[in-house]
């Protein structure tokens, strides 16, 4: 409990990473450094412990994915399309399209887009043109600023996401993020969530699937895993790694009711969980909501998401700031 994350509370944690996320992101060149002096400000210098929490993930990278339009050298690029396509290039450190890419989750590429107010969720795989442009029709379905994620491994490199940030013009009514919730229905499927994501931990989520009340035990596979979640956090879409916890065919992992998964959270916060499943020859996403970390006792009993006060954060958050 360290880091300037967590000292002013949980509204406070979120604003301060949005600030961090889009500092990095507007610098070229996000070397280890400068991701690093995000974790070592003045509040938690003389705590003097460099407690390095959220990391442990396969990447290595101080950030969670996708808040970064350019990373390790590889760029998302929009292109233009025709009305109804989206196209897009990642190209490499000389600015060529990238043509190379492994398989991973079945496909060579994952895009998926989420409206900023974390409606619209869709996850698409884009077809590669030998010039290095992925088309898709268009998931963007509606106006609003977008964010959509490349989700890829490029030949050669370690997987990577990028996110870039996608305008269409048009009026628009944000929708108002639901509320936590550990059920939700989707098409005549009830789907339940169990787990406890807590910030620097690998959380196992469990989500369970039924129908007319009868559990689901025929799910067909689907991007190699029995279900695909995807986890964005509210207030910057930083992209979270979710590993599905057994495959088909592995002699241990059932096709459902229970699908598990393991996460990580990065930090306390709201999340937007979006799980992707597929029954019947058709995939579906059911979603849910989900406050992580505001159970942790230790230091922030103001964890209601009301606005900070904005004065003496640096000092230990204490009982008093903002809250009655
Ligand atoms: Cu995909």
């Amino acid at each position: 409990m360290n880091t300037p994350l967590k000292l002013g509370g949980f509204a406070l944690g979120l604003a301060a990473v949005f600030g961090a996320a889009y500092g990095v992101g507007q610098v070229a060149d996000p070397v280890a450094p400068a991701a690093e002096s995000r974790h070592e400000g003045p509040a938690t210098a003389e705590h003097g412990t460099p407690d390095d929490p959220g990391h442990g993930g396969t990447e290595g990278e101080h950030l969670p994915g996708g808040l970064l339009v350019s990373d390790r050298g590889y760029t998302l690029a929009p292109v233009a399309a025709p009305a109804g396509e989206f196209a897009f290039r990642i190209t490499d450190r000389d600015g060529r399209p990238v043509t190379g890419y492994d398989v991973a989750h079945d496909e060579r590429m994952h895009l998926i887009v989420a409206r900023r107010d974390l409606s619209g969720f869709r996850h698409v795989h884009p077809e590669l043109g030998s010039d290095g442009t992925w088309r898709v029709a268009s998931p963007l379905a509606g106006p609003g600023v977008w964010r959509a994620f490349a989700d890829f491994t490029p030949t050669g490199g370690d997987p990577l996401t990028l996110g870039v940030d996608v305008t269409v013009p048009g009026a628009l009514t944000p929708r108002p993020l639901p509320a936590p919730a550990t059920s939700t229905t989707v098409d005549g499927y009830t789907v339940t969530l169990t787990g406890d994501p807590q910030p620097g931990r690998t959380a196992e989520l469990t989500l369970t699937v039924s129908r007319d009340g009868a559990p689901v035990t025929d799910l067909e596979p689907y991007l190699g895993a029995y279900g695909h979640l995807v986890a964005l956090r509210q207030g910057d879409l930083a992209y979270l790694h979710v590993h599905p916890d057994g495959e088909p065919g592995d002699g241990r992992t059932a096709p459902g009711p229970a699908v598990r998964f393991l996460a990580e959270v990065p930090a306390a916060g709201t999340y937007r969980l979006y799980l992707d499943f597929k029954h019947g020859g058709v995939v579906r996403t059911a979603e849910f909501t989900v406050v992580a970390g505001v159970a942790q006792a230790d230091e922030s009993p103001a964890a209601a998401p009301t606005a900070p006060a904005p004065t003496g954060t640096a000092e230990h958050g204490g009982p008093g700031h903002g809250h009655d």
